[in-house]
C-alpha cells in the first residue's frame, strides 16, 4: 500500500505530546483518521474541539497513563523531553513513560503504535557514515539513549505479544531548517504526516524502524529496511538552500558538530 488514503478509520487515537511542535501540527491534521482523538500532554491544550477529548496526564504517572490509553485503538507516541538535558528528567518521561505507555498498551489490547525515536540514537555516526536500519545503535547522549530504550521496549513488545509499532527516527522537523545540518536532517511537516499515515495505515508493519526525512539532496539514511512502508517523501529541504549561502560561516571540518550526524547534540552532553 501507499501511503494514500486511510483504508479505515480507528474509533479513538491517542496522541501524546500534543502540545509540543510537532503535537499541534499532527492534532490539527489527523482529525480524518479517527472518530475520536484524544490529545494529551503536561502542558496547556486548551479545549476539546469537536472529536477530541483533552486529557492531561504526566507520563510518568502510571495510572494515569493506564486510564490515558483506556479504550484507545492506536497511539501516536510524540510526548516526552526532546532535547539533550539531565537525566532524571529524561528518565522520568522517556524511559519511565515509554514503560508506563506499553504496559497500559499491553493491558488495554492497542494494536499498533507509531512512537517518535529519533536520529540521535545513531548520532554518532561519522557524517560520512550510510545507516540504516538493522545497524548497531550509536547514540549521542542521555536522550538519545532513551529513544533506544524505546526502540527496545516496543520490539520487545512486538516479540513476545505481536503489539506493532513503527519507530520513526525523525530527523529535523520544523518549519525550515535552522543549521546546514538540517539540510540533510529536514523533514517537512507534510511528509511527516505521510510518514505517520503510513505507518498507521499499512496493514502489517511488525516492528519497524524507519528514518523520517524529506527528498533532501543529501542523505545519511538507507530506509530501505522500511521499504514496505511506502511512505516516499515530496519535499525537500533544497527549497530553503538561500538561507545557507556559501559565503556563510560553518563549523570547521574537524569540528565534532561537523563529524559526527548528531551534529551539536554530540558535545552537549553528559549533564549532570
Ligand atoms: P516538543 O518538546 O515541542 O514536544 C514534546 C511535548 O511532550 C511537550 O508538549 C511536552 O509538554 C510534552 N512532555 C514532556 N514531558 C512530558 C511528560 N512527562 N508527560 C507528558 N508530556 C510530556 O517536541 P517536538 O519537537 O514536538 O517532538 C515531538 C516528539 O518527536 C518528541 O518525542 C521528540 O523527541 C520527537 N522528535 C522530534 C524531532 C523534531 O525535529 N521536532 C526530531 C526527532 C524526534
Ligand atoms: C531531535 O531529536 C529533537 O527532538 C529536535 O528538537 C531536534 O533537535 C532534532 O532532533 C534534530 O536533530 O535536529
Amino acid at each position: 500500500m501507499t501511503s494514500a488514503t486511510p483504508v479505515k478509520k480507528f474509533n479513538r487515537l491517542l496522541l501524546t505530546g500534543a502540545a509540543g511542535g510537532l503535537g499541534r501540527v499532527l492534532r490539527e491534521k489527523i482529525k480524518p483518521w479517527a472518530n475520536i482523538v484524544r490529545v494529551s500532554d503536561l502542558a496547556g491544550l486548551g479545549e476539546a474541539g469537536e472529536g477530541e477529548e483533552v486529557v492531561h496526564c504526566d507520563l510518568a504517572d502510571r495510572e494515569g497513563v493506564n486510564a490515558l490509553v483506556k479504550d484507545c485503538d492506536a497511539v501516536l507516541h510524540f510526548g516526552g523531553v526532546s532535547v539533550e538535558g539531565p537525566f532524571d528528567p529524561i528518565m522520568q518521561a522517556n524511559i519511565l513513560g515509554a514503560y508506563n505507555l506499553y504496559a497500559a498498551i499491553h493491558q488495554h489490547g492497542v494494536k499498533r503504535v507509531v512512537f517518535a525515536s529519533s536520529s540521535h540514537t545513531v548520532g554518532f555516526y561519522r557524517t560520512t557514515d550510510r545507516v540504516d536500519a538493522e545497524m548497531p545503535l550509536r547514540p549521542d547522549g542521555f536522550y538519545g539513549l532513551s529513544k533506544c530504550f524505546g526502540e527496545a521496549l516496543s520490539r520487545y513488545y512486538f516479540d513476545r505479544f505481536g503489539i506493532e509499532t513503527v519507530c520513526l527516527r525523525i530527523g529535523s522537523s520544523f518549519p525550515e531548517p535552522r543549521t546546514p545540518r538540517m539540510m540533510v536532517t529536514y523533514l517537512s511537516y507534510n511528509d511527516l504526516l505521510d510518514l505517520i499515515r503510513a505507518s498507521l495505515f499499512t496493514p502489517r508493519v511488525g516492528h519497524t524502524i524507519s528514518f523520517g526525512t524529506s527528498a533532501n539532496a543529501t542523505s545519511w539514511w538507507d530506509n530501505s529496511k522500511a521499504a514496505h512502508l511506502g511512505y516516499q517523501p515530496k519535499d525537500s529541504a533544497q527549497q530553503f538552500s538561500a538561507n545557507f549561502p556559501d559565503t556563510a560561516e560553518f563549523p570547521a571540518a574537524d569540528d565534532a558538530t561537523t563529524i559526527f550526524q548528531g551534529g551539536a547534540f554530540v558535545t552537549t552532553g553528559p549533564i549532570y
